[in-house]
């Protein structure tokens, strides 16, 4: 049966507790034979290095490899569908995409022993936050070529837990199964375990008294202020995980219970970098940047210095948990999610830490750009938490506009929507409606 939660359980406890020195050895063993297996299977990193004038024999030591050139989103988009496979598509086991808003999805490969790599990295990653084996895990990740549910089911089932594969959507019977299920674990984005409050709330169903214990969210931002709302709602203590389906999916990094501070990058299978996002140098450890992350184990599809756009900072500060991978810190957003109005630079998740928790208005928002003239303009999309009275709602956008301005510097128009008229995420959800001409 599920255990005590602080029993120190680590599911690698020899791989996470690897001494820096020996990890760093490690990395650099496995980053050679990586190197050498894409340059020699993968038309694109031969092609990017002989014009770089770099081969696989000149990393001799760790600070060698700043020399390789980065890959990027285009670069797999370039290959669509199969050309970043490094063995024959009959190696490989599973293909995922990503959903591909625009243009084509960036297609992934893995072979049968990169799936095992990765439902070993998910085992320790739900092990990390506090995971069992003989624990219930409710998977509301979407089951589809998002990697979000796949990864969790047989990580889940690795550790030794009972999945409830129920995916993502029909929200009613996700709470008639949580209630008669009783999982301990629960698997989702944080915005629709955000929905699903609403719809208990409509089944007269307490999820604080559900035996939900940990909760593994990612896949988009979320803040401090959000957890705190989730948290509490469900009566259970949140994890923040993270990964992109370019590198394995999820299971890249993960907070570990203990300290919740900052996510552990599990680095005998991942190396991470900080660049200065418009030089691409590496800033040393601590500085913010875009992380770049190399896999060291990925046989069907290796990503060599993989600009993820996601911006954020490493510190390889000890933990209390005992575990010597480095930590990420929460991700603010991606740099293609900042937005510059009226020349401030902004995420979406900058709006969400100053909505939410404010008197009158629920955590449920969408942010709105538009173009006028030259410069653009934001909106936010609010909502009203039920019974507030309509004609209340233009002194609470003024508000919410006027603490924009004091926190974050920028002017905002605010819209107070009536409970209920945000759009609800079932998966990853929507924060900005762009509605500049293009
Ligand atoms: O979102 C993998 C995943 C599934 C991670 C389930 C965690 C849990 P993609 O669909 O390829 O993969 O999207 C990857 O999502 O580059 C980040 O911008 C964002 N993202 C992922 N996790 C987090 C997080 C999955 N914890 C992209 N916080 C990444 C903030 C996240 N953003």
């Amino acid at each position: 049966m599920a255990g005590d939660t602080h029993d120190g359980y680590m599911f690698d406890r020899p791989a996470e507790t690897m001494p820096r020195g020996d990890l760093q050895t490690l990395q650099l063993e496995k980053l050679k034979l990586m190197v050498a297996h894409a340059y020699a299977n993968v038309d694109h990193y031969k092609a990017a290095w002989d014009s770089a004038g770099i081969k696989p024999g000149d990393l001799e030591h760790m600070e060698d490899f700043q020399r390789f050139p980065f890959t990027v989103k285009d670069d797999l988009r370039d290959a669509y569908p199969f050309n970043m496979f490094a063995v024959p598509r009959e190696q490989i086991t599973r293909i995922h995409a990503s959903s591909g808003t625009t243009g084509k999805p960036t297609v992934v490969g893995y072979t049968a022993g990169d799936l095992d790599t990765w439902t070993d990295v998910m085992a320790r990653t739900i092990a990390c936050g506090g995971g069992r084996p003989g624990d219930l895990m409710h998977n509301a990740y979407g089951y589809s070529l998002f990697t979000g549910a796949f990864g969790y089911h047989y990580g889940a089932e690795r550790l030794g837990c009972t999945v409830i594969p129920v995916s993502g959507g029909m929200s009613e019977r996700q709470i008639t199964l949580l209630r008669d299920f009783g999982p301990s674990l629960l698997g989702a984005t944080p915005s629709y375990a955000l929905s699903l409050i609403e719809t208990a709330k409509k089944m007269d169903v307490d999820l604080a008294s559900l035996p939900i214990k940990h909760a593994f969210f990612g896949a988009e931002p979320w803040t401090d202020e959000m957890r705190a709302v989730l948290d509490a709602s469900w009566g259970m203590t949140s994890i923040d995980t993270y990964g992109l389906s370019e590198i394995i999916g999820p299971g890249v990094a993960a907070e570990c219970l203990e300290a919740r501070d900052g996510l552990h990058g599990w680095e005998d299978l991942f190396l991470f970098e900080i660049i200065n996002p418009d030089t691409g140098d590496v800033l040393p450890m601590g500085g913010t940047g875009e992380l770049v992350i190399t896999t060291l184990s990925k046989w069907a599809q290796p990503m060599i210095r993989y600009r993820t756009r996601d911006i954020t900072q490493l510190t390889d500060e000890p933990c209390t948990c005992g575990r010597t991978h480095l930590r990420i810190l929460r991700l603010a957003g991606r740099s293609d999610d900042m937005l510059i109005i009226r020349g401030v630079n902004l995420f979406p998740s900058q709006i969400e830490s100053v909505l939410v928790g404010m008197d009158g208005i629920a955590p449920h928002y969408q942010l709105v750009v538009q173009r006028d003239g030259a410069m653009d303009t934001l909106s936010v999309e609010a909502e009203a938490l039920e019974g507030v009275e309509p004609h209340d709602y233009d002194g609470l956008a003024a508000g919410v506009s006027k603490r924009i301005k004091e926190t974050i510097g920028v002017s905002a128009r605010t819209i107070v929507l009536a409970p209920g008229e945000v759009p609800r995420s079932e998966g990853k959800a929507v924060r900005v409606r762009d509605l500049r001409p293009k």
